[in-house]
């Protein structure tokens, strides 16, 4: 058996893996990249948090893609990655990220893995239900797991929970070229904690659910007064209605600040807009768009069969799957199979809505991903163990225990119209004794299970980064076949490139610096600066002339407050520099990139704010001419 899984995973030296995988790093807010059925770790993204390896949020390009309204924010939570869908299946073009703790949306190019959109989420709190993507990738949704009170009004007292926190259900609209994002609306929503999103396919693609829990509305020991209730919540909106009153002018335009970053591949750097409305909906004005599913005890996971038709809710504290029939859910609102109403939105009789439970299955269930057999696969984060489970018969054919208590699970194309029946990868919050130790702190775990027989088969454990939660797999040539290799250095835009050695220079205004400087093998130029002085401050311009695939140069100075930049071919990068004291100051190229790597260096020279020392400078092509001022 081991040997048989070996050869399973055994990706020959020189081969490329058949799927990536995208995890989502949790609380280090990135994203890792690995290698399916190897779990080899390909690249690290760096998207809400600063990354000193790249430089991302240390060079002046990248710091405005971690500005917020709460000014520059450099770390987040980031939890769910969404790749983005045509037709309801996975095409590779992008990858969405949610920012839970300051409310945030990533978008990364999947032709550079880079991070090159990120909207704040205004009104809301925990974006935490979130960013899931309709069928064509026409909206991503995120919705408040902490409800708050709308921007503006927030000034109140915690125990008016009830009265003034709300939820709100967010559309962003993403260009379909460009993949630009903006908030097109938001729909405002009784306060309780939503908690994750899928939206609907094929027969029910119109459509986006969201789980919740605490609709007891609890503020305050939610451990025990969020699970009062024998059911909270499935929320069910039909955006397409949603989108035609907002088109109809049915929104109204509140005041909101949030920030809205972008990035650009000509200019290399990122720009950060303030953005101040947005339109809103509320809820109990528009009962013909939104209804509540009972769903039993605090559900977590929502996620909708290939075919659109279902929709399976995990409740935490439930021994039962529920599992709700779109079909169901059509009749019963024709019919108005209501038992009541909450917050003005119409709830839903259970029983009307439920194509049946799926009995003996585990405890704590979480998240659900389906095959291409008509087999849904959930975990149990209690029980510690995977369930496959048929979605037509809703019974149980077959049960692999996880090392240790999973949390999401991942099947290539395993939200989409077309999942892959080969893999599922356990995401496990709880590693234990599965590698060698490493003191107190041990990576996540993750473990990947052959699905293409009857029974799972347990092929191979690997060390996460992070706390990955959700995941999202594609196979590899639909990446592969549009990745770039290098930016065309004629088509940098950045203000501060320079396309030639010949054109290196030093500019002083005033007491800022400007050092347009090239990088190439093996040099940088200038590599000796004189004539900077205390209370300067001076930017280094950096452009990687290379144009070859792999051969980033890197850029630190000594005693800099700051990271190294990692500088792609063709790419301009900008590091900050602020002199502490007189004196000399090597900088050096820290990636090795050639055989005369280690003398890829420099010197700045720093005076006292008094001396009188010209501005000079000399390297690379000019290094035999007498220095230039
Ligand atoms: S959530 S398992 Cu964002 Cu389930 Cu983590
Ligand atoms: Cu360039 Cu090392």
């Amino acid at each position: 058996m081991a040997g048989d899984a070996a050869s399973k995973v055994y990706v020959a030296p020189g081969k490329y893996d058949e799927f990536y995988l995208f995890t989502s790093g949790g609380f280090s807010g990135q994203m890792g990249v690995y290698g399916l059925p190897s779990g080899r770790l390909l690249r690290n993204i760096p998207i809400f948090s600063q990354d000193p390896q790249s430089g991302w949020g240390y060079s002046e390009e990248s710091k405005p893609m971690l500005n917020t309204s709460h000014g520059f924010v450099p770390w987040d939570d980031s939890h769910h990655p969404e790749l983005s869908k045509t037709n309801g299946e996975d095409d590779g073009r992008w990858i969405f990220i949610n920012g839970n703790n300051t409310p945030r949306i990533a978008r990364i190019d999947l032709t550079t893995f880079k991070t090159v959109d990120i909207i704040e989420i205004p009104n809301a709190g925990g974006n935490h239900a979130s960013p899931f993507c309709t069928e064509n990738t026409e909206y991503v949704v995120g919705n408040s797991r902490f409800s708050v009170p709308l921007d503006g009004k927030d000034d109140v007292p915690i125990s008016t929970f009830k009265e003034n926190f709300k939820g709100a259900a967010t559309f962003i609209k993403v260009d379909p070229q460009s993949g630009n994002m903006s908030v097109s609306f938001q729909i405002v929503v009784p306060g309780f904690n939503y908690d994750l999103a899928h939206a609907g396919k094929g027969v029910s693609k119109d459509w986006v659910f969201f789980t919740s829990y605490n609709s007891e509305q609890a503020h305050n020991l939610l451990e025990v007064n969020a699970s009062q209730n024998d059911k909270d919540f499935v929320m069910a909106i039909n955006w397409k209605k949603a989108e035609a009153l907002v088109a109809q002018g049915k929104g109204k335009k509140i005041p909101a600040k949030y920030m809205h970053n972008t990035y650009s591949d000509k200019t290399h750097s990122a720009t950060s807009t303030e953005e101040k409305e947005v339109t809103v909906l509320f809820a109990e004005e528009v009962p013909e768009i939104i209804y509540y599913i009972p769903c039993p005890k605090s559900p977590h996971g929502c996620d909708v069969s290939p075919d659109g038709k279902y929709i399976v809710a995990s409740g935490k504290l439930a021994a039962t799957i529920p599992v709700f029939s779109f079909e169901k859910l059509q009749k019963a609102i024709e019919s108005k199979a209501f038992e009541g109403k909450v917050g003005g939105i119409n709830v839903l009789k259970y029983d009307a809505v439920l194509a049946g439970e799926v009995p003996g299955t585990g405890l704590g269930p979480l998240h659900t991903e389906f095959d291409d057999k008509g087999f849904a696969y959930t975990s149990f984060f209690v029980s510690s163990e995977i369930v496959k489970w048929d979605v037509e018969k809703r019974t149980v054919v077959d049960r692999a225990p996880t090392y240790y208590s999973i949390g999401h699970l991942c099947i290539p194309g395993g939200d989409s119209k077309k999942p892959s029946g080969k893999y599922v990868v356990a995401l496990n919050k709880i590693t234990k004794d599965r590698y060698l130790p490493t003191g107190p702190e041990l990576n996540q775990s993750a473990q990947l299970f052959d699905i293409s027989g009857e029974k799972m088969q347990l092929l191979l454990d690997f060390p996460t980064i992070g706390e990955p939660h959700y995941a999202q797999a594609i196979p590899a040539d639909k990446i592969v076949k549009n990745s770039k290799k290098f930016f065309k250095i004629e088509d940098n835009g950045n203000p501060f490139v320079i396309k030639s050695e010949a054109e290196a220079k030093v500019v002083r205004t005033g007491k800022k610096v400007d050092v347009y400087m090239t990088a190439i093998r093996s040099h940088l130029n200038p590599d000796n600066i004189e004539g900077i002085k205390m209370g300067d401050e001076v930017y280094f311009h950096v452009t990687n002339l290379e144009q070859d695939w792999d051969v980033p140069h890197g850029f630190a100075v000594k005693g800099n407050n700051n990271a190294e930049l990692l500088i792609m071919p063709g790419e301009t990068q900008t590091l900050k520099w602020v002199p502490d004291r007189a004196g000399m100051f090597p900088f050096y190229c820290t990636d090795f990139c050639s055989a005369l790597h280690q003398e890829m260096q420099g010197y700045a020279r720093v005076s006292p704010a008094s001396a009188n020392v010209p501005l000079t400078f000399s390297g690379g092509a000019t290094a035999a001419e007498e220095p230039k001022k």
